[in-house]
């Protein structure tokens, strides 16, 4: 086993156990040796997640566990993570655009989009995030208020993927799909499934998220 993994074996215990005081420990540890927080997330948390996801699938842990893991994890991200990352990055003074976040309606993960929006935020975008379970009319409308630069979509539950295209649809309806580049991600989505949905991009992560926000911009 690497290293990476052990700790990922060990952060995926303290999670399902909700052992909150363990995991801060091991992900503050990992952070004083080293590791940037944005590494940790993808090496521990992202992973950890979704072996308790796959765990979930074959009936091995059931809802409450999964509801314990995704809180224990929240902790982790606004006292370790989250402080972390924006402190890594403070000196950042630009703005490259500004960016509309929401995870579709129906779906009410936000793991993976809260780290996409503060990602964003500490490399010079502006974000305007919705929330959870937002309705295609409700991102279309923010969209054209707050005269965002993009519009990006998260969506773990493959059942709420149609709420995507739904926007793209709209946007084309209604004449302005040219003015709002369109980015989805989270794990229900593939860049196949952009190109079929007619977005113009997917992130696989919430760095390759940043980096796809800063192509559609030109800002690369
Ligand atoms: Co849910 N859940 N869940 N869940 N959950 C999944 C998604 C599932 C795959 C588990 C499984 O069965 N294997 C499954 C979906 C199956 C499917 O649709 N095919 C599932 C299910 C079924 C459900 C419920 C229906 C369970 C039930 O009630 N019976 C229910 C649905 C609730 C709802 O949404 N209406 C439910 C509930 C929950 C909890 C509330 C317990 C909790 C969510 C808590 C929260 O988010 N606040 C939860 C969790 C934690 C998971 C798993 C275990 C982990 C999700 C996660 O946070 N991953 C998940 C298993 C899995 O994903 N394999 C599962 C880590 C996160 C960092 O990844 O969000 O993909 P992700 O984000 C990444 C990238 O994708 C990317 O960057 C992020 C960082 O690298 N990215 C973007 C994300 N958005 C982006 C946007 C971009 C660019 C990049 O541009 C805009």
């Amino acid at each position: 086993m690497t290293d990476w993994e052990t700790k990922q074996a060990e952060f995926t215990k303290n999670i399902l156990a909700g052992d909150e005081e363990a995991a801060i420990a091991l992900a503050r540890a990992s952070l004083e040796d080293g590791a940037t927080p944005v590494k940790f997330f993808e090496k521990c948390i992202s992973p950890s997640l979704q072996d308790i996801g796959k765990r979930f699938e074959i009936l091995d842990i059931f809802l409450p566990e999964m509801v314990t893991a995704a809180d224990t994890v929240e902790r982790v991200n606004s006292e370790v993570i989250n402080p972390a990352v924006a402190e890594a990055n403070s000196g950042e003074s630009m703005s490259l655009g500004k960016v509309l976040l929401a995870t579709v309606q129906g779906d009410l993960h936000d793991i993976g989009k809260n780290m996409v929006g503060l990602m964003l935020k500490v490399n010079g975008f502006e974000v305007v995030d919705l929330g959870t379970n937002v309705p295609p009319s409700d991102i279309i409308a923010r969209a054209e208020q707050e005269n965002v630069d993009i519009i990006g979509m998260s969506a773990l539950l493959t059942t709420c993927l149609p709420y995507m295209k739904d926007v793209c649809d709209f946007l084309e309806g209604k004449g302005i799909r040219e003015k709002y580049p369109v980015i989805i991600g989270g794990a229900a989505t593939h860049p196949e499934i952009a190109e079929e949905m007619g977005a113009n991009a997917q992130g696989g992560s919430a760095a390759e998220g940043v980096e796809k926000c800063k192509m559609l911009l030109g800002k690369l």
